[in-house]
């Protein structure tokens, strides 16, 4: 081999080593492949000037070429497996993470005592058998009063009473009308065992114990030979399911046009267990809901022959029964969507 070619190779060599020495990071050292092994290499060049020599020298050329060649490759896969490591503890320093930091906080939201009070009422009906239908907030004169056997001389017809939306559209008052659709898309069929959750208005001086706009629950079946004794069984199951299995109820009767007889429906006080206190003004009892036996007037006229079928329904006010419940003494705090207030019905 000549010397030239001893000198050259030496040369490319190690100005090849010098340069592999100076690559830092994965893209200077495939450059510094392709530039030194490569096809267009001075090595590469020099394994195709090898074709135009004679066999002897192209066989001593060729050795020492490929032995470079070699100890070239290894060179870059050591400074390859260096620069891989130094990269690979470069990025998992950059991506370090401080497991002891503590989590950030996801504010957790609370369901309004209201809507607990709604679902914890329909899962006792839904128990007894009722279903639950909902309707809207925006129905007529006729719905809301006439099929309900509220005359038109009642004081809930008054416009000091009721909103009225026009003369014949009104907020209504109670979820009754509901009970009425329902009666008429039941066709005369039976049973019916429904309760009817919904916002109800009445113009009403907003106070501790008054609000304009509340929550009614009300209820009603109708069925052939469904008696007061029905009634009473219902309603003491649902104040036990509610109010523990000591519960029991207090029927006092009293007036409402849709219903004949009507009754006032008493709890044993939560507050003191019967014995007599400030919130029960000592009586023991506490007022919860109004029911009765359907009005036959209104069972005619919703398709329903009063002469064979009777029924009954009740109403109570979801927001009373929350105030009960939680120990709330102003209703208005149940619409002010005050976090304080709201934020304790977390963890209830
Ligand atoms: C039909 C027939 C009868 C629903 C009834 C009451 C008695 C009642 C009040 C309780 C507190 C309203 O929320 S409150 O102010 N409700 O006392 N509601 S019977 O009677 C009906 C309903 C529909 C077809």
């Amino acid at each position: 081999m000549s010397d030239t070619w001893r000198h050259e190779l030496e040369a490319i060599r190690e100005q090849a080593m010098a340069s592999l020495a100076l690559a830092s990071d994965s893209k200077a050292l495939n450059d510094w492949r392709v530039e030194v092994l490569g096809k267009k290499s001075a090595l590469g060049q020099m394994s195709k000037a090898m074709g135009g020599l004679a066999p002897e020298d192209r066989r001593v050329l060729g050795e020492a070429l490929n032995r470079i060649r070699q100890e070239l490759e290894q060179a870059w896969r050591s400074r390859q497996a260096e620069i891989e490591a130094k990269e690979k503890a470069l990025r998992l320093e950059r991506e370090r993470i401080d497991v002891t930091l503590p989590g950030r906080d996801v504010p957790l939201g609370a369901m309004h005592p209201i809507s607990r009070v709604i679902e914890e009422i329909e899962d006792i009906f839904v128990s007894l058998g009722f279903s639950v239908v909902e309707g809207p907030e925006v129905e007529t004169d006729h719905y809301n009063f006439e099929l309900l056997n509220i005359p038109k001389d009642h004081p809930a017809r008054d416009m000091q009473d009721t909103f009225y939306l026009t003369d014949e559209w009104l907020l209504r008052t109670h979820t009754s009308p509901m009970q009425v659709r329902t009666m008429e898309r039941m066709r005369g069929r039976t049973p019916i065992r429904v309760i009817v959750p919904g916002r109800v208005y009445r113009r009403d001086e907003d106070d501790a114990t008054h609000s304009h706009q509340f929550t009614q629950i009300e209820g009603l079946v109708v069925d052939e030979g469904i008696r007061m004794s029905d009634l009473k069984g219902t309603l003491e199951a649902f104040a036990k399911a509610l109010f523990g299995p000591s519960q029991r109820v207090r029927l006092r009767p009293s007036y409402f046009p849709f219903t004949e007889p009507s009754c006032e429906v008493d709890l044993v006080c939560v507050s003191c267990g019967g014995s007599g206190c400030r919130m029960c003004k000592g009586t023991g009892w506490i007022e919860i809901l109004g029911a009765g036996m359907v009005h036959p007037r209104v069972l005619d006229m919703s398709g329903y022959d009063s002469a064979r079928y009777t029924g009954f329904a009740f109403g109570l006010g979801a927001e009373r029964i929350a105030m009960l419940r939680y120990g709330i003494s102003d209703i208005r705090m149940l619409y002010q969507n005050d976090l304080r207030f709201l934020r304790q019905f977390r963890h209830a």
